[in-house]
């Protein structure tokens, strides 16, 4: 044995325990450990059948993704868990898995080798390989079908998605629920176990249909895969697999397995996708924020503005189990903010995602008001007002005079300067920023805007806060607006600057969405609004640099009153179902206005319009990162893969432009300096790494930021 794994006896009954924090991860050291313990039992006469179980908060949460990195790096992979697993079904005398916290990935493939299987009520299982952009490596797509059935089985892989304890039961994969304590359940039905032949799950064959039962089963989950997961090449390989263990021996099954699971692994998506998973995880830890910072209570809050963001940050702090008072100034807009909030609950409990009884619960944890009168007991007040700096310092000096020492006060600002909201106080360390992403109550993405002053357990606690709210969030600078929208802005400019230079708006948002974005980004102004960024270039008309080249025609959409699919109109026509529809009339509204300003018209690629709008996010972002308004180039990524719809398996855009070579990047970029000016100036961090053959995900490691 060795530390990682102890073997222990109760009358009769072996008992291995994994000790992996923190999550019982397979790392090496672990198989051996175990492959060992049975080794010894199988000398002791005296063990009568064997139970495996985790030590700690959870059973074995997978191979350790860690250990990829080696994987993909040349050093043969060898047999992998295969031989390890059959050790296991082939034991004399029979395992029993307990479950608990989560079997996920490699751990349910280790529990699906075993003769039984058991979990406490609150256990999860699943094959979550493909939200790594992998499939299941050691027999999963062959045993899981062998158990569940083929259907079952397709979706637990395509899908990645947990499955509850009972449900488990239901569907053969988990044979009893432990009520109590899960070791001595276990325990007692490995005894009973003992009397009984131990069943080897590569030889249960009933549950595998056959070719007519199959062959809609596959198509359908392929249709489904084509639409609901465009573009990834994981799902359609899990589906291979599964297909092969309805076909194939075991054995051979096994091999079209590995084939499939090594071409994933080392496929630019998985990559991607790894990256993210330990990028997701890397956002909460702040250099100069310790994880034991003293966090501040928020046990109530408010919110001041009851339109849409504010009604769905309420919502986002009624949900958590958190009482919020929601102010307005005007009746009207009090009313129709809480009809809004009323309906989306509805409609939520119509989709099933929660009870008609959870959502009026929360509905009632929000309190509508037209006064400050209770703002004093609130621990927390996120403002959400009218994006103006007159009213937002209006309304955060009133808030100082009425909240309780202490209390944190926030603003949803998207781009205003967080330092000026906090000179309106006399509390400027419990100032900070939290913008949420429209729709409040629907996007992930929370960017935390740390202002000069604000306190280190005020940001520990917004960072806390964020998880309790079911929100990623992400420390950035306080910049003109911040990260997301600061890169968002040159990304949209050349959007209209290439449909102001000859390409149509339909083939912009196509080239970008055939890319992977959710939307294009003409569509996403029709979506968000235009008028927000209209009002935005209006107020800092001002600062514009003279003769430095601004797009026009979006402005023009506006002063013609067409704002997007709130107006019925924008770079799109829009149905009553606000479907978009192509419309003649921007088409020559802009071929006149493009013939007025004199700009030369030309065929304009896709591989051009995506270069020229990823790359002015790269080129913004690098900024970012070197201005020191961003922790790491991977929290830029997270922050376009929770805000702004950039697809997970491409990393984000900084891990794009690394995938791509920040030499090819960077010269791409040049180019366009050439042709365009100083807008296009490459960013000095991206020159540098270019030139020294680096990458952005290394910076992150050698350097810190000053955020
Ligand atoms: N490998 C390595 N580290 C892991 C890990 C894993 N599988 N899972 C979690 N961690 C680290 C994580 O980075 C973090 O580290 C800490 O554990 C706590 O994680 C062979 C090939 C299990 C639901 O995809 O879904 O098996 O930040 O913050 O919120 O066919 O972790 O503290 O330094 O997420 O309580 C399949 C991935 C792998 C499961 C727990 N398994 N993990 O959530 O904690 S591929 C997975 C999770 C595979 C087989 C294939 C979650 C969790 P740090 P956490 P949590």
């Amino acid at each position: 044995m060795n530390d990682l794994v102890q073997l222990t006896k109760e009358n009769g009954i072996a008992v291995i325990t994994i000790n992996n924090p923190p999550v019982n991860a397979l790392s090496p050291g672990v198989p051996q450990g175990i492959s060992e313990a049975l080794d010894q039992i199988a000398q002791d006469a005296s063990s009568k059948a064997v139970v495996l179980i985790g030590g700690g908060r959870t059973f074995i949460a997978g191979a350790d993704i860690k250990e990829f990195g080696k994987m993909t790096s040349g050093k043969p992979r060898g047999e992998g868990l295969l031989p390890f697993l059959l050790k296991i079904e082939d034991s004399k005398k029979p395992v029993i898995v307990a479950i608990h916290g989560t079997a996920f990935g490699g751990g349910l493939e280790v529990a699906m080798a075993c003769h039984y299987r058991v979990a406490v009520s609150s256990a999860q299982v699943g094959q979550p390989e493909v939200k790594l952009g992998i499939i299941p490596g050691a027999a999963g797509t062959q045993r899981l079908p062998r158990l569940a059935g083929v259907a079952k089985a397709v979706e637990m892989c395509t899908t990645g998605n947990p499955v509850k304890a009972a449900d488990a039961l239901q569907f053969g994969i988990v044979d009893r629920i432990i009520e109590g304590d899960l070791l001595p359940g276990a325990i007692a039905f490995a005894r009973e176990a003992a009397t009984k032949p131990a069943p080897k799950t590569r030889e249960r064959n009933d549950k595998l249909g056959n070719a007519t039962e199959n062959a809609p089963i596959f198509s359908a989950a392929r249709e489904t895969v084509a639409k609901k997961q465009r573009g990834l090449l994981a799902p359609v390989a899990a589906i291979k697999a599964i297909e092969a263990a309805t076909i194939l021996p075991f054995t051979e099954g096994c091999q079209v397995e590995q084939k499939l699971f090594t071409e994933c692994l080392f496929s630019d998506q998985s990559k991607a996708l790894i990256h993210v998973f330990f990028s997701e995880r890397e956002v909460g830890k702040i250099p100069d924020v310790p994880k034991e910072t003293p966090l501040l209570p928020v046990k109530s809050a408010a919110v001041v503005g009851a339109g849409t963001m504010g009604g769905g940050i309420a919502m986002v702090l009624a949900n958590a189990g958190i009482p919020v008072l929601l102010k307005d100034a005007d009746q009207l807009a009090l009313d129709r903010g809480l009809a809004t909030i009323q309906s989306n609950y509805a409609n939520s409990a119509k989709r099933g995602r929660f009870t008609p009884q959870e959502a009026e619960e929360r509905f009632k944890r929000i309190t509508p008001t037209l006064s400050y009168d209770d703002f004093s007991k609130a621990d927390l007040v996120i403002e959400a007002v009218f994006e103006g700096m007159a009213l937002k310092k209006e309304v955060f000096k009133e808030l100082d005079r009425v909240c309780k020492p202490g209390s944190i006060l926030a603003s949803n600002t998207s781009t205003l300067d967080i330092d000026e909201i906090a000179s309106a106080t006399s509390r400027p360390t419990y100032i900070i920023g939290t913008h949420f992403f429209s729709p409040a109550n629907v996007m992930r993405l929370l960017e935390i805007v740390r202002g000069k002053a604000t306190s280190r357990e005020v940001i520990a606690t917004c960072m806390q806060l964020s998880k309790t709210l079911g929100k990623i969030g992400v420390l950035v600078g306080n910049c003109r607006g911040f990260v997301g929208n600061r890169m968002f802005g040159p990304y949209r400019r050349e959007a209209q600057f290439l449909v102001e230079e000859g390409a149509s708006v339909v083939a912009i948002d196509k080239a970008l969405s055939d890319f992977g974005m959710a939307l294009g980004p003409l569509a996403t102004g029709d979506l968000a609004g235009l008028d927000v960024g209209w009002r935005i270039r209006k107020e800092y008309r001002h600062l514009e640099k003279p003769g430095i080249r601004q797009p026009f025609v979006e402005d023009n959409l506006c002063e013609l009153g067409r704002f997007g699919q709130k107006t019925g109109a924008g770079w799109y026509q829009y149905d009553e179902q606000r479907r978009a529809m192509p419309d003649p009339v921007v088409d020559d509204l802009i071929r006149k206005w493009v013939t007025v300003a004199g700009i030369p018209q030309r065929e304009i690629s896709a591989a051009e319009i995506v270069d020229r709008c990823l790359y002015a996010l790269v080129n913004e972002g690098a900024r970012i990162l070197e201005e020191g308004y961003a922790l790491r180039a991977s929290d830029i990524d997270i922050i376009y893969l929770n805000g702004y719809g950039f697809p997970a398996y491409r990393g984000g855009p900084m891990w794009y432009a690394d995938t791509v070579g920040l030499k090819q990047v960077y010269a791409r970029i040049s180019e366009f300096h050439r042709q365009h000016g100083e807008i296009w100036q490459p960013a000095p961090l991206l020159a540098r790494l270019a030139e020294q053959g680096k990458t952005f995900a290394q910076l992150g490691k050698e350097e810190g930021a000053a955020v």
